[in-house]
């Protein structure tokens, strides 16, 4: 997952045009209750504010197919494998990257992902003891070969994480019923993917209050934003 953006077949070929000319992919990681769409929406009002062009998609979702295939994972009273659980979310973030992100990212757009490979990987690589090497086969030809330009991984205590969902008082869907073993096992691997690539992927403590967690995150994309404005 450490393809250069403009060797990445699904974005515009560089050519000659300048790097700064394409759009950039930041996604947000973390366990259930580490605050990732909250994350996600303050930075994309700040960047708005800023007079950025910026697209907030969360996975599963985003479009037509992927949101039914989110309504499927979802839902408690199915019985998933674990295979058909990880093609499902790589099916859902296919068709997310082919409809919206690629062309986002070709128009020169700033696009927030509330999740992606990584978390698969974590889930189901780990989670689901499929193996991360499996799940990013089958992701790497889900994307072709899309890797997020910085990714924010949020990081929370799976105790924290599960004790914010609670108290959310919504009813648990089918990965949530999951018990500490699962969480646990999800933690480390999101822990195992920041050392292996610490370039791309920024680890942020989300038990700080959610500005500091804002201004952390702002930091940490800097030089693309930077980079996108030069
Ligand atoms: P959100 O609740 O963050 O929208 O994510 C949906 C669930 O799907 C979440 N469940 N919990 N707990 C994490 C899970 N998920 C995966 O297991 N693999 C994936 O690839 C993605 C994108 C999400």
């Amino acid at each position: 997952m450490t393809q250069s953006p403009s060797a990445n077949p699904l974005r515009a070929s560089d050519g000659a045009s300048p790097r700064s000319a394409k759009g950039r992919l930041v996604t947000i990681e973390g366990l259930d209750g580490a605050g990732k769409s909250t994350l996600a929406k303050a930075l994309a009002s700040e960047l708005e504010r800023r007079g950025m062009r910026v697209a907030l998609l969360r996975e599963p979702g985003g479009v037509t197919l992927s949101e039914r295939i989110r309504e499927l994972v979802k839902d408690a009273t199915l019985e998933v494998g674990a295979r058909a659980e990880a093609l499902l979310y790589a099916a859902a973030r296919a068709e997310l990257v082919q409809e919206r992100i690629a062309p986002l990212l070709d128009e020169g757009a700033l696009v927030l992902l509330d999740r992606f490979v990584d978390s698969s990987l974590a889930y189901q690589g780990a989670g689901r003891e499929l193996g991360i090497e499996q799940v990013r086969q089958i992701n790497l030809f889900a994307t072709a070969g899309l890797s997020p330009d910085r990714t924010l991984l949020l990081r929370v205590a799976p105790a924290t994480g599960r004790a914010r969902q609670d108290g959310r008082g919504e009813e648990p869907d089918r990965l949530e019923r999951e018990g500490d073993h699962f969480f646990e096992a999800i933690a480390r691997a999101y822990e195992e993917l920041a050392r292996d690539e610490p370039a791309r992927i920024r680890t942020i403590d989300a038990e700080q209050p959610p500005r500091r967690v804002l201004e952390q995150a702002l930091s940490e994309i800097e030089d693309l934003l930077d980079s996108m404005n030069t």
